[in-house]
C-alpha cells in the first residue's frame, strides 16, 4: 500500500504558538505525531509535509498522483484563492479529504468559499486537531471498502 499524503499549506507551521483561540493549542508537529500513531495502528504509512509556497503544494499534489494511495489536504489560505491547487487536485484519481482546523463557515465571508472543495471526496472542518484524525479515519474506511470490493471482484 502506498502512503497517505498529508499536505499542509501556508502558516500552518505557526499553529499552537499564535491564535490558539482559533486554531487550538496543538502544534503541527504534535498533530503529525498523533497521526503517525493512528496510522501505525492501521499498519499504514503517512507522508506529512508543510509549505508556505503555492508551487510546492502543487508539486506535492502532482507527486501524490503516483506516490500516494490517498490525500489529506489543509491548503490553508490557498483554499480560498488557488486555481492552481484546484487544477492539481482535478488531475488526481485518489480519495482526497479537505481539512480545516477552524469552522471556516463561522469566520470571515472570504473564508466561506473553497476553491478546493469541488475536487475533493469530502470536507472536515471545525474540530481543531481532531479534524485531521477524523479525516484519516475516513480515508481508512474508504481504502478498506475499496480493498474489500476488489477482493469481491476476484473471488
Ligand atoms: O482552519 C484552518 O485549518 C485553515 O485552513 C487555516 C488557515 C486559514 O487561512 C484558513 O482560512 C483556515 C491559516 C493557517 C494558520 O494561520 C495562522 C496565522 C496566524 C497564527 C497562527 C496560525
Amino acid at each position: 500500500m502506498k502512503p497517505i499524503f498529508i499536505l499542509n499549506g501556508p502558516n500552518l507551521n505557526l499553529i499552537g504558538e499564535r491564535e490558539p483561540e482559533i486554531y487550538g493549542v496543538a502544534t503541527l508537529a504534535g498533530i503529525e505525531q498523533s497521526l503517525r500513531e493512528q496510522a501505525a495502528k492501521e499498519e499504514l504509512e503517512i507522508v506529512f509535509r508543510q509549505t508556505n509556497h503555492e508551487g510546492a503544494l502543487v508539486d506535492w499534489i502532482q507527486e501524490a498522483r503516483h506516490a500516494a494511495s490517498a490525500l489529506i489536504l489543509n491548503a490553508g489560505a490557498y483554499t480560498h484563492t488557488s486555481v492552481a491547487v484546484l487544477d492539481a487536485l482535478r488531475a488526481l484519481s485518489l480519495p482526497v479529504v479537505e481539512v480545516h482546523l477552524s469552522n471556516i463557515y463561522k469566520r470571515e465571508s472570504f473564508r466561506h468559499r473553497s476553491f478546493v472543495s469541488p475536487a475533493v471526496t469530502g470536507v472536515i472542518c471545525g474540530f481543531g486537531a481532531r479534524s485531521y484524525k477524523l479525516a484519516l479515519a475516513a480515508i481508512v474506511e474508504i481504502l478498506e471498502s475499496s480493498a474489500s470490493a476488489t477482493r469481491g471482484l476476484h473471488a
